[in-house]
């Protein structure tokens, strides 16, 4: 967001803005976190009061990053009872769907811009008894869904390019997520939207205002701050008020 002017939902009152936030969710994006010690962040996390885990998978292609596969999904699943939250940026999702399944994955986002059979994918999940999500990276219009929203959990907008952590927020992705939840309104569905993508006390306001009720937190919030990750959290949710 450098240099750019977002709402910073300042304008909100207070009781507006706890009335927004109330619902919203924090999912923490692993890849951020410390590496060498999954499980432990983990516990930290949770401690924190997080709500669900963001694990993002890169493969090289989609996205010219590497991270994580389903064994290290699969290794941390006993180290809490906390959703995972599967977010692929991969070519050919569709080929490695039962193995995040296995893993643990109790929502799978697709990336809409990879995945050539997403009716196809979506039933796949959700005959798997989980959590059918798909992503649009920044430009990718909300047109591309309009005819498979119904049968989504969860719609991921990304608010950076996929691929990196530590990016600036594109601003444009603020009227997408408002028309996304108007989309939702006038087809009576109440799909969660999650956020990705410098996630922080500046850009959250704005977000939750538009509509997002889960935001994914990196090095821009949670794992920067040194106030105590249970602080971040909450000041992200909207729950701690500055005064001016
Ligand atoms: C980016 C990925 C994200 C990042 C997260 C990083 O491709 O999908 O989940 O890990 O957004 O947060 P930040 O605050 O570094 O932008
Ligand atoms: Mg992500």
């Amino acid at each position: 967001m450098e240099g750019r002017k977002v709402n910073s939902g300042r304008s909100l009152g207070r009781a507006q803005r706890t009335e927004q936030s109330c619902g919203v969710k924090i999912a923490p994006s692993l890849m951020c976190a410390d590496l060498s010690q999954l499980g432990k962040e983990i516990r930290r996390l949770e401690k924190g009061g997080c709500d669900l885990f963001h694990f993002d998978i890169m493969d090289g292609h989609f996205v010219p990053n590497l991270t994580f596969g389903p064994p290290v999904v699969a290794s941390l699943r006993d180290k809490t009872n906390l959703p995972f939250d599967i977010h692929l940026m991969i070519e050919n999702p569709e080929n490695y769907l039962s193995q995040f399944i296995k893993a643990g994955g109790d929502i799978i986002s697709l990336p809409v811009e990879s995945c050539l059979h997403l009716n196809r994918a979506v039933s796949l999940i959700k005959d798997a008894g989980v959590k059918a999500s798909v992503a649009l990276s920044p430009a990718t219009p909300l047109s591309s869904i309009e005819y498979i929203l119904e049968d989504l959990d969860m719609v991921l907008l990304m608010t950076v390019n996929p691929g990196f952590v530590g990016q600036s927020f594109i601003p444009q992705v603020l009227p997408k997520i408002k028309r996304l939840r108007e989309m939702l309104r006038e087809k009576n569905l109440s799909l969660d939207i999650e956020v990705d993508g410098n996630i922080n006390k500046r850009t959250a306001p704005a977000v939750i205002s538009a509509g997002a009720n889960i935001l994914v937190g990196g090095t821009s919030s949670i794992f920067k701050s040194k106030r105590g990750v249970g602080r971040v959290i909450r000041g992200l949710r909207g729950q701690i008020v500055h005064s001016p």
